[in-house]
């Protein structure tokens, strides 16, 4: 648990078995009541620690979610199709989930008057003018996925706006660590893992000059409890670390960590695939006091040691 006063709430996480929401219901549930909501299409039961309630269910059924959020203080709100190619496959998959999803969770809340952290994404931003680039950068997303995280993020402040409900959103870089799985639709770090440790061929896509900026998920932890005790409520944030790696970069140093054998093979490039990301997070360190505190390198490293 990061050194943030969050105890004794009535917490509901979606996406609660899911990689990054199931990190958050372990900081999270010992000193407060958790109640996980997953209907395990992407997450693991066994992720889920054992003191969390867990409810196998839709984020997208009004019941479900009504029960659930019962008398709820907090919602993090992590469920969603978390893979920009899978997006790009289903889109109205993608929408169903992530902005219905995310609007059935915004009128619950509005219900119980709680707070909601948003797991938005940097994916709103599409292709940006500048890297770093800060949350006034223009939204202009290029994959479906960042059409929905980008209009559930304007849902989420305008919930602030309207309705005075305490919401923030976070604009997620590229998140990575431990039980991050290992498939098609899966995080880079963990397909280019899994590849070095079998000595297979390391799939770059495209010429692998491509960057994205890797934070470690207990930075992630770490900002959402922040985010659920701050005064600064109403806006968003981006969550990164400032450091900008190419996939090309990424492959090798994984490659060597790993001492793997593999070779670093290029495939066609991805459609709707952004070129460069990389946060400015003066906001979130400003506001939140939000410091990321994991080093790519370091990351990495643990990652193989695991
Ligand atoms: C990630 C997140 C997304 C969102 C976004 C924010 C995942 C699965 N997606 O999307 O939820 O938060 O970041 O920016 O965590 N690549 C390869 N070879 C592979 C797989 C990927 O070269 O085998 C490349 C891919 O073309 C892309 C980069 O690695 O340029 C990152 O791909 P990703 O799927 O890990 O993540 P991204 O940035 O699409």
């Amino acid at each position: 648990m990061p050194d943030v006063d969050l105890t004794g709430q009535t917490i509901l996480i979606t996406g609660g078995a899911g990689f990054i929401g199931s990190h958050l219901a372990d900081a999270l549930v010992d000193a407060n009541d958790v109640t996980i909501l997953d209907d395990l299409s992407t997450g693991a039961r066994e992720n889920v620690p054992e003191e969390a309630t867990f409810v196998e269910g839709d984020v997208r059924d009004e019941q479900t979610v009504a029960e659930v959020a019962d008398d709820v203080d907090l919602i993090f709100h992590e469920a969603a199709i978390v893979s920009v190619q899978q997006s790009v496959e289903a889109p109205q998959r993608c929408h169903d989930v992530t902005h219905d999803g995310t609007l059935t969770i915004l009128e619950r809340a509005r219900h119980e008057d709680a707070r909601v952290v948003f797991a938005s994404s940097a994916a709103i931003y599409g292709e940006p003018s500048t890297v770093p680039l800060d949350e006034t950068e223009p939204v202009d997303p290029s994959s479906p996925y960042g059409i929905d995280k980008c209009s559930a993020d304007q849902y989420v402040r305008a919930y602030h706006d309207l309705y005075g409900l305490e919401t923030i959103a976070l604009r997620y870089f590229n998140v990575y660590g431990p039980r991050q799985t290992a498939g098609d639709y899966s995080g880079v770090i963990s397909i280019f893992r899994e590849q070095a440790n079998r000595d297979d061929p390391i799939t770059v896509d495209g010429d692998g000059t491509q960057t994205r900026d890797f934070v470690h998920v207990e930075d992630v932890v770490r900002a959402n409890c922040l985010a659920a005790t701050t005064e600064h409520v109403g806006t968003a944030y981006n969550v990164g670390t400032g450091e900008e790696t190419t996939i090309r970069t990424l492959a090798e140093k994984i490659r060597s960590i790993a001492d793997a054998d593999s070779e670093i093979v290029h495939g066609d490039p991805r459609p709707g695939d952004i070129e460069r990301s990389c946060a400015d997070i003066s906001r979130a360190r400003d506001a939140l006091g939000y410091e990321p505190t994991i080093a790519l390198g370091d990351g990495l490293e643990t990652l193989f040691e695991a």
